[in-house]
C-alpha cells in the first residue's frame, strides 16, 4: 500500500481530520518504521512495528502502558520531570491498527526536540546519562516482574553466542568466508559470557530500559536539556550494567556505530567520565556497590554483544536490523569490535573513573 493510502487509514483511525495530512519518515531507529503523521492541529509519531523482532505487539503495548502510568504517577509527586512518551488510542479505543497484515501504533509527538547519533560534548553526555538515570530512578519502585519478556534473553550473551554458532553452522548466504577474521575474534571473547553470568548472579533485578542508546533520548531544541527518554519497547526485567554499557557504547565513540573510520573508533575518557557522573547522580540513593563495580563489565560486554548480534545478522542475511546495503551489518560489527578492544585496553583507567565518581 502506498504512503498516501496508509496516511489516510491512520488519520481516520487516530482521528486526524482535514486534507493537510502528511506522513514522512523520522529518526534513525534500526527496528520499527517510524513516521510523523501531521495535520494543522496535531502531530503523531506512527510506527509500523517490526513483528519479526516483536512477535507479540500486544505485550509490548501493555508493558509500555504500565510504565507510562507509573511515570505519570511519579510526575504528579514531582518524582519525574521529563516528558513521558504516551501511546494514543484509535477512535474506537484500541492501541494497535492492522493495515494489510502489518501492525501500527501511534505515540504523542514530543515537539521541540531532537535526537542525535553521536555525542559531541561532555555536557550533552552528562545530560543524556542523567536522563537515563532519572528514568531508572523513577522505575526503582516499579515491580519489574509485572513486565512481559517481549524479547526473551535479550541481553543473555550465552544465548547470543548460541544463535551466532547456529547461524554460522548453516551459513545460509555463504558470507562466513567473507568474515573469517571477525568470527575468530568473536570466538576468542566467549569467556565473557561466563564472567557476566557470574556477576549477574550477585546483582538486584531491576526494571531496565535495555536500549539506552543515544538516539533513544530526546534533547530540547531550545535549551539542549533533556526532554524525554523514548523507545520503551525493550523495557523488561534486567540489570543496570547493560543500560550503563549501552550508553558507553553509543556516547563514548566519536564515530557513529556504522562508521568505517575504525582508526578513530575509541572511548573518549572525558565523555565516559561525564556519563558516569550523569548516570550516577539520580541513582545515588539506590545504586549498590556491587552494581557500581559491575559497570566496567557492562561497558565491555555491550559493544561486544551488539557487535556479535550485527555479525550474526550479517551471516543470516540481514533479517533483524534495518540495513542500507549488504555490508552494513558487517561494518557495524567491525566498528563495535574496535570500540570493545579500546575499552578492554583502557579498562584500568575507566575503572578508576567509575570508582572515583
Ligand atoms: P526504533 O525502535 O526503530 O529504534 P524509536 O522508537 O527509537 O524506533 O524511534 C526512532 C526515532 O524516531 C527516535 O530516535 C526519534 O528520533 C524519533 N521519535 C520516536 N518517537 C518520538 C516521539 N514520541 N517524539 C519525537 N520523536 C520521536
Ligand atoms: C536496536 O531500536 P533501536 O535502533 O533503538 C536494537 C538494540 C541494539 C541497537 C543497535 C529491539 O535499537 O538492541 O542495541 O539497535 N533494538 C532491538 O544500534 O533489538
Ligand atoms: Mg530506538
Amino acid at each position: 500500500m502506498k504512503n498516501r493510502a496508509i496516511a489516510e487509514v491512520l488519520s481516520q483511525q487516530f482521528g486526524l481530520h482535514g486534507d493537510s495530512v502528511s506522513l514522512r519518515p523520522i529518526g534513525n531507529g534500526h527496528i520499527n518504521t517510524t513516521m510523523l503523521l501531521k495535520n494543522k492541529q496535531r502531530a503523531l509519531v506512527v510506527q509500523k512495528l517490526n513483528t519479526v523482532v516483536f512477535p507479540e505487539p500486544e505485550q509490548l503495548v501493555k508493558n509500555a502502558i504500565k510504565i507510562e502510568q507509573h511515570l505519570e504517577n511519579k510526575a504528579k509527586d514531582g518524582g519525574y520531570n521529563l516528558a513521558i512518551i504516551r501511546h494514543v488510542t484509535t477512535v474506537s479505543g484500541d492501541y494497535l491498527v492492522e493495515i494489510e497484515g502489518e501492525v501500527w501504533r501511534a505515540l504523542e509527538f514530543i515537539g521541540g526536540s531532537y535526537s542525535e547519533d553521536v555525542v559531541d560534548s561532555e555536557l550533552k553526555a552528562g545530560v543524556a546519562a542523567s536522563a537515563f538515570g532519572q528514568f531508572a530512578s523513577a522505575l526503582d519502585d516499579f515491580d519489574a516482574t509485572q513486565l512481559y519478556h517481549v524479547i526473551p534473553d535479550f541481553h543473555n550473551l550465552a544465548m547470543r553466542i548460541e544463535m551466532f554458532e547456529d547461524i554460522l553452522s548453516r551459513d545460509p548466504l555463504g558470507r562466513a568466508a567473507l568474515c573469517q577474521e571477525e568470527i575468530s575474534f568473536c570466538r576468542a571473547q566467549f569467556s565473557l559470557a561466563q564472567e557476566v553470568a557470574d556477576v549477574e548472579a550477585q546483582l538486584p533485578l531491576r526494571a531496565c530500559h535495555n536500549d539506552t542508546k543515544i538516539n533513544n533520548m530526546l534533547f530540547c531544541s531550545e535549551s539542549n536539556k533533556a526532554r524525554a527518554v523514548i523507545d520503551l519497547d525493550t523495557c523488561m526485567p534486567g540489570y543496570w550494567l547493560y543500560d550503563f554499557g549501552d550508553m558507553v557504547r553509543t556516547f563514548c565513540s566519536p564515530e557513529a556505530e556504522d562508521s568505517t573510520n575504525l582508526a578513530n573508533v575509541r572511548v573518549r575518557e572525558e565523555i565516559f567520565a561525564a556519563l558516569v557522573r550523569g548516570y550516577k547522580g539520580p541513582l545515588s540513593a539506590s545504586l549498590t556497590d556491587t552494581e557500581k563495580r559491575s559497570f566496567i563489565l557492562g561497558a565491555k560486554v555491550m559493544p561486544f554483544m551488539i557487535g556479535l548480534r550485527f555479525l550474526t545478522d550479517y551471516l543470516d542475511g540481514d533479517n533483524y536490523f534495518s540495513t542500507k546495503h549488504s555490508e552494513h551489518n558487517l561494518q557495524r560489527a567491525r566498528n563495535q569490535f574496535a570500540l570493545y578492544q579500546d575499552i578492554v585496553a583502557k579498562q584500568a583507567q575507566l575503572s578508576h573513573i567509575i570508582d572515583a565518581a
